[in-house]
């Protein structure tokens, strides 16, 4: 029967670094459910926040980035030897879970009960253009950016117009008409936090450790890893 596992030894090469990026399924019904705040809610983001840093806790990725409902993962070397089947499911299911520990733990922060809800899922896509790292983040930058701007503007216009008209709407508006109707509203997008404009990132960092011996009085220095979280992103360039 083994020779039926038709995809089990589907592999991406090993030793080259590897990206993933893992997005959240029908969020905008399921944020809609747990009643979030539009345009951004903080309560999401620390979610998320927490999600990351459990991710590299377990599989020590070397960064991290966070925006929306999606994570964009960068390892060093592929895990799991490179099987495709084991990356993809593997990563999905265990931010699946995370994203539900972290719901249930913040649970009295939110106005609905979180234990009525669906279960979360997120797929995960392999993308094989590692070597393009920085271009790759930039891009998903770029996309937090747009992100950030459509979603004020949703937010405004869906005040008065119903959420079909907000997407036609929407759709014919320049960036520039955008940035006009926001300011218009009182919403000067420079002065929104970073984190809803550039995302968030997370890397593991050293920090030197100072201790003292307290017989000899003598200095030991060692090196730890933390976890840092960057909530005031640089524009990638
Ligand atoms: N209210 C609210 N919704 C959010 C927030 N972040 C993400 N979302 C929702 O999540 C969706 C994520 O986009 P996308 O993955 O394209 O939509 P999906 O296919 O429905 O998961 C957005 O369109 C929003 O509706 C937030 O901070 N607040
Ligand atoms: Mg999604």
């Amino acid at each position: 029967m083994k020779k039926y596992e038709q995809f089990s030894q589907l592999k991406v090469i090993e030793d080259i670094p590897l990206l993933l990026r893992v997005d959240g399924r029908s969020f905008s019904k399921y944020t809609k459910q747990l009643k979030l705040e539009k345009p951004f809610d903080g309560r999401l983001r620390d979610i998320f926040i927490e999600v990351s840093k459990d991710l590299i806790t377990e599989f020590n990725p070397k960064y991290v980035y966070t925006f929306s409902d999606e994570i964009n993962i960068l390892f060093e070397e592929s895990p799991f030897n490179g099987r495709i089947e084991k990356i993809d499911s593997i990563i999905a299911s265990f931010i699946s879970s995370s994203f539900m520990k972290h719901l249930i733990i913040n649970k009295d922060k939110f106005d609905v009960d979180v234990y009525q809800l669906k279960p979360a899922s997120f797929d995960c896509r392999i993308i094989t253009t590692a070597a393009h790292k920085k271009e790759y983040f930039k891009w998903r930058q770029d996309e937090a950016w747009r992100n950030c701007l459509n979603s004020y503007a949703q937010s405004v216009l869906n005040k008065n117009h119903s959420p079909k008209e907000t997407s036609e709407i929407l759709f014919k508006l320049k960036k520039q008409d955008i940035h006009e109707l926001l300011y218009e509203n009182g919403i000067n997008i420079a002065h929104v936090p970073t984190w809803h404009k550039r995302g968030v990132c997370l890397y593991k960092m050293c920090q030197e450790d100072e201790s003292r011996n307290p017989k000899t009085n003598e200095k030991n220095i060692s090196i730890s890893k933390e976890i840092y979280i960057d909530l005031e992103m640089e524009l990638i360039k």
